[in-house]
């Protein structure tokens, strides 16, 4: 199997540092969405990374399903309670960190057309203010949370330096700088 993904793309991160904690072998092929490659869109018609290429030529699609699927791959994992309530706060934590990406994302595809203010651009910060508040609350949860929010966390430092995230939630914080240290963050950090 093989990840069509680009090395900035946060969604694919979470995937990438989720398989290596896992065991998994998942190569990356470097796609530009952007471009709209022909492999890309064969695999996935919405044009966006990261998409599964499996070895029957099948795609899975969407960051979350893609993670559903690794993780199902290893019977007895310990990232992510296989049913229960722990199961569903995961992947609501899950859920979460990737909704701040979204709206991370929004917010630089306005960037990119000189729209740097307004009410679609402030529902967006509130949004992932609020979000990263909750988050705050939700370290701890699971291994497979933890990467969510800390990938998510990460990018905004990326992308949005000023936007200091850290200050008002110091177990985010506390989390990041453990995380961020480990080789599989490490391995898949963004090129500058
Ligand atoms: N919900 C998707 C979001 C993926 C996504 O938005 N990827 C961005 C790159 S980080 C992309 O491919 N954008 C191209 C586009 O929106 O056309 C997921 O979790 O995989």
């Amino acid at each position: 199997m093989k990840l069509l993904a680009s090395p900035t793309s946060p969604y694919a991160r979470k995937l990438r540092v989720l398989a290596q904690e896992l065991g998994l072998a998942l190569p990356m092929e470097d796609t530009a969405p952007m471009a709209d490659p022909a492999a890309l869109l064969a695999a996935n018609p919405l044009g966006k990374v990261p998409a599964l290429v499996l070895e029957d030529g099948s795609a899975i699609i969407d960051s979350p399903v893609i993670a559903a699927f690794l993780l199902a791959s290893v019977p007895g994992q310990r990232l992510m309670p296989e049913s229960g309530h722990g199961h569903w706060q995961a992947r609501t934590t899950e859920a979460l960190a990737d909704g701040v990406l979204d709206a991370a994302i929004i917010l630089r595809f306005n960037m990119a057309q000189g729209i740097t203010s307004g009410p679609w651009v402030d529902r967006q910060y509130r949004a992932i203010e609020r979000a990263l508040a909750v988050m705050n609350t939700r370290t701890g949860g699971s291994g497979f949370g933890d990467i969510c929010i800390t990938v998510a966390c990460d990018y905004l430092s990326f992308r949005f330096p000023d936007l200091d995230w850290r200050e008002h939630n110091a177990e985010l914080a506390a989390l990041a700088d453990r995380l961020l240290a480990t080789p599989a963050f490490v391995a898949t950090r963004p090129p500058a």
